[in-house]
């Protein structure tokens, strides 16, 4: 958010201030000031003036502005009503040279899962991508997938939803899918030159527009619908304490993790794994008794197995 902008937010959350008083301590023109204010309201928040100045009587419900104020991480927000894919246009602001940027959208048309999968995006979700630049080795990267996961678990679980994370990248409520993510980066061996982390949150979205060959659920099926602004600023601040501080991110995701001490048939790309997943490694590996030896697996989709599906393998 402009600089000014965000000021005269700060102010305006103070109490009532008139535009002479705004103009006079942030050093621009009166002209500035109502122009700032004007697209403000344009941007839905309330802000009637009275004999007291300006007032701010309400914050709108989400946008770039909204989610930006009060927002405890110090992340540029670029929100879009809609998009392709937030991924996709994080990607070209990398290309740009930004970086702590986060694109959101209300909706996308073009949401990609891994291995590009779809991932249904409609209206009233909250979908986002945080661009960053971490100075670490690119095999590291894959933390950044278990942060975004954590982050988003905290951030639901604050609104009393019983999430929990199946490895690597889901966010289940009693086994159903409830957020994804999608981690994509650009680096040499050594270095990374840039990451963009995606995740998908169903947040007031009605399950019956999400796809029904796997269990799927909501926010507002779970607790009814939320406010999407606050959501997205708690799983903001989550992923930037977390990412200023990389030893966290493994004991705090083994904490929320479901996957440890069941029975798993990992599908990877060099086939498929059966066994007891027995352990998470650094930096995300699963590791898999599968009877005769220990297996670590890297990236796969992982389903969990109930006691009676074992004989079957
Ligand atoms: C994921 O892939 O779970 C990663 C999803 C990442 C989405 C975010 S949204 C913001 C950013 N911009 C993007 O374009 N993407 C990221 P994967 O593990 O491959 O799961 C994909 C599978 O989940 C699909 O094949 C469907 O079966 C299922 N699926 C699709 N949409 C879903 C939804 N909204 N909720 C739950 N499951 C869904």
């Amino acid at each position: 958010m402009q600089e000014t902008r965000a000021e005269i937010l700060a102010r305006l959350a103070d109490g009532p201030v008139t535009g002479p008083e705004l103009a006079d301590s942030l050093g621009v023109s009166r002209a500035a000031v109502w122009k700032q204010i004007e697209s403000l309201r344009e941007a839905g928040f309330e802000i009637p003036s009275g004999d007291a100045g300006y007032r701010l009587a309400s914050v709108p419900e989400f946008g770039g502005a909204a989610i930006e104020f009060g927002l405890d991480a110090p992340y540029s927000i670029e929100y879009h009503d809609t998009i392709t894919s937030t991924n996709d246009r994080a990607r070209e602001l990398a290309v740009e040279g930004r970086t702590d940027a986060v694109v959101v959208a209300d909706e996308q048309t073009g949401g990609r899962g891994r291995l590009d999968r779809e991932w249904r995006s409609p209206s009233g979700g909250i979908w986002l991508s945080i661009l960053l630049r971490p100075e670490i080795p690119t095999v590291q990267a894959p933390i950044y997938t278990l942060a975004g996961a954590v982050a988003t678990t905290r951030a639901v679980r604050e609104l009393g939803v019983d999430a929990r994370i199946k490895w690597p990248n889901d966010v289940q409520v009693g086994g159903r899918k409830l957020a994804g993510i999608l981690t994509e980066m650009e680096g040499e061996a050594d270095r990374i030159s840039w990451l963009v982390v995606g995740i998908g949150l169903n947040a007031n979205v009605d399950p019956g527009q999400l796809p029904a060959e796997q269990p799927v659920t909501s926010l507002q099926s779970e607790t009814g619908a939320v406010d999407r602004r606050t959501v997205t600023q708690r799983l903001l601040a989550e992923f930037r304490k977390l990412a200023a501080e990389t030893d966290s991110i493994l004991p705090a995701w083994r904490e929320l993790a479901t996957t440890v001490g069941k029975r798993v048939r990992v599908e990877t790309p060099d086939g498929e794994v059966v066994g007891d997943a027995v352990g998470i490694d650094s930096p995300g590996t699963l590791v898999v008794d599968t009877g005769g030896e220990t297996v670590t697996v890297t990236a796969g989709d992982c389903e969990h197995l109930q006691p009676g599906d074992v004989s079957r393998d």
